[in-house]
């Protein structure tokens, strides 16, 4: 079924002015974000050859200027004439808004998908725009300027080469930054590496080259396992329970199912899910249908095998304690739904990864019973610390009733009751706690002080987390509850959750635990932009009547500059309690003056690692991962 493109195919859609004037409609924004996107939109055409079939090398470029360059072999932008335009297709292609001949449904796309705009968005957000294509053993060129073509399309010499050359200058006009990063860059081609297993993806960067002769810095990333190796890669420093990732790849209904998993020995869930290679990070329709099915068979093997008969059934939780998956899915017409468009929407997704992934878990599982005994088995812990857990909760519940449903005696909270005005201070150690609470202003601002470090719930279940004291009075006082189906976001009684702890090495071990604690129990917390850390002073310096509060020793360094040979009291505070709560109010609580740093989640991937390095079991990885990290714990990202 192989068609011939050219012109004919090609439908035509929009102009270009709209992209200049609104370019965040086109690709979300015109920050790091849009900047870096037009990479992608590129790539994504490119990936798009590959999927049909004609492409297995893809070559990016950061040139010095802060241009790039993009190289595949695929068949090359058609260049004939339109016969209803007049024009060569390249420069529809190029000129028109959704141009491609990409809307007749034959091949996947990844291009028209998140913001799936095509290469004419690039081409009208670029102050220069070369594109070179090979293709019937000629040479073509053409140069744009801010989406308009300089001159007509150069057909140059003979070439054995096919595929598209595409060099663009993003305009400083419309983006407030120019800069690539190069591991932006690289966590997103490497991605696409890993979803279309084999294709070679090479990105090289040219900037910080002094010698004419150096390559600079160039990572190659191809694997011929793809999703497998994702989880590979995924599980670097952990402990699988099963040795090689469960895999499976099968098309049905023309829909294309690739699923990888493995069982490691902690209790979260790691899954990530896909389609046409776009990450749906808010799940959807196969995600459901995997589940439902992961659940089921191993329902099946339990009751077909030998297993603890007080467990009956495994529940969703229980088959999801340390599974790390991808499920992979490529359709022709994805629907992108949710609050971000990033939730699969179409229906018919569910029972056909549903049932593929019943059909290869059962033959794999028949073929390997010693795996499913050993992920039986630790689904069977999960299911008991879930029945404990449930015990435990129930009591909190049934001893809450009995006293009146009382916040905990340690929480001094505000009287406001409209939660999006409220705020509460997570604070280290009674006397800190004590400072806040006469310093804040209790209108609006609830204090909770934790006696020393919490639990750090990295190595703990549900049911152990659950019967920790400060845990349990950090849950009651959000109020939202805890795990999955439990947790309420609606009930939340703080939309600003402050963690605020000491300048020090313990100070910032508690700020670790409790982002932890959140990351794991309550991301939702972190997503909806509620958590936050409070940014107190590291000195404070006196000069005659001025008293200046200091946050960082740059900033000291500087002021001390200024008052060069003028006496000078400095105060270094190591902890919150050593500030007076008048004090702690001006630098630190008060929202006229405060600065606090808001969590969040950029990269799922990298904050799932950091925090099972930095907080699970291996020992030598964290000491890598501290080791490498020393220098920049102050923009620690997560
Ligand atoms: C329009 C039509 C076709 C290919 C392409 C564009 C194409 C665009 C880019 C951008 C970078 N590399 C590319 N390679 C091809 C013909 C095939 C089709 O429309 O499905």
């Amino acid at each position: 079924m192989t068609k011939n493109y050219n012109a004919d195919n090609i439908q035509v859609l929009e102009g270009l002015d709209a992209v200049r004037k609104r370019p965040a409609m086109y690709i979300g924004s015109t920050d790091a974000y849009g900047l870096h996107h037009l990479v992608y939109e590129i790539v994504d055409n490119s990936i798009d050859e590959a999927l049909a079939g004609y492409c297995d090398n893809i070559s990016v470029i950061i040139h010095k200027d802060n241009s790039i360059e993009v190289v595949d072999n695929g068949r090359g932008i058609p260049v004939d004439m339109h016969p209803v335009y007049k024009k060569p297709a390249l420069e529809i292609v190029l000129t028109k808004l959704h141009a491609g001949g990409k809307f007749n449904n034959d091949t996947y796309k990844v291009s028209g998908g998140l913001h799936g705009v095509g290469v004419s968005v690039v081409n009208a957000l670029s102050k220069k725009f070369n594109v070179e294509v090979y293709r019937d053993n000629k040479k073509y060129a053409q140069t744009y300027s801010k989406g308009a073509p300089l001159a007509e399309i150069k057909t140059g010499g003979d070439t054995k080469n096919r595929g598209t050359k595409i060099h663009f200058w993003p305009d400083d006009e419309i983006f407030e930054v120019t800069e690539f990063n190069f591991d932006t860059l690289a966590k997103r081609l490497r991605e696409l590496a890993f979803l279309n297993a084999g294709i070679k993806i090479t990105l090289r960067d040219e900037r910080n080259v002094k010698d004419k002769t150096a390559k600079g810095t160039e990572h190659i990333f191809q694997f011929k396992g793809g999703i497998v190796s994702f989880v590979q890669y995924l599980n670097e420093n952990k402990t699988p329970i099963i040795k090689k990732p469960l895999f499976f790849h099968t098309t049905r209904d023309n829909i294309d199912i690739e699923v990888a998993l493995q069982y490691i020995d902690t209790y979260n869930e790691n899954v990530y899910t896909y389609a046409n290679n776009i990450n749906t990070k808010e799940g959807g329709t196969h995600l459901v249908g995997f589940r439902s099915a992961l659940t089921r068979v191993l329902n099946d093997y339990l009751k077909k095998g030998k297993y603890d008969k007080n467990v009956t059934q495994l529940s969703g939780d229980d088959v999801r304690e340390g599974l790390v998956a991808i499920i992979s899915v490529k359709i022709p017409e994805p629907q992108f739904e949710g609050q971000t468009k990033m939730k699969l929407g179409n229906g018919e997704v569910k029972g056909i990864v549903e049932s593929a992934t019943h059909e290869n878990l059962s033959l794999f599982f028949d073929e390997n019973p010693q795996d499913v005994k050993k992920i039986i088995d630790k689904c069977i812990l999960g299911a008991r610390a879930r029945i404990a857990a449930k015990k435990a909760r129930d009591l909190t519940r049934r001893k809450s009733a009995l006293e009146n449903d009382t916040l905990p005696g340690k929480l001094s909270d505000c009287s406001e009751r409209d939660a999006s005005k409220c705020e509460l201070y997570i604070v280290e150690g009674d006397s800190a706690g004590g400072s806040a609470k006469s310093g804040r202003d209790r209108l609006f601002q609830a204090i909770l002080p934790l006696r020393g470090k919490i639990l750090n719930v990295e190595k703990a279940r549900l049911d152990r987390i659950l019967s920790n004291e400060e845990i349990k009075n950090l849950i009651t006082a959000i109020g939202t509850g805890i795990g999955g189906e439990e947790f309420d976001i609606g009930k939340a009684r703080y939309h600003k959750i402050v963690i605020m702890t000491d300048a020090d090495v313990d100070g910032s071990h508690i700020r670790t635990l409790l982002l932890t604690f959140f990351f794991r129990y309550m991301p939702e917390l972190i997503r909806n932009g509620y958590i936050y850390i409070a940014q107190p002073p590291l000195y404070s310096i006196k000069s005659g009547k001025d008293l200046n509060y200091v946050y960082t020793d740059d900033e000291k360094d500087s002021l001390l500059k200024k008052y060069k040979d003028q006496k000078v009291t400095i105060q270094r505070y190591k902890g919150l309690g050593e500030m007076n709560p008048e004090q702690l109010w001006e630098t630190t609580m008060d929202p006229q003056k405060r600065t606090m740093l808001q969590v969040r989640i950029d990269d799922d991937i990298e904050a799932e690692s950091v925090f099972s390095v930095l907080m699970g079991d291996a020992v030598e990885p964290r000491r890598k991962f501290i080791e490498e990290n020393a220098h920049n714990v102050q923009n620690l990202d997560l």
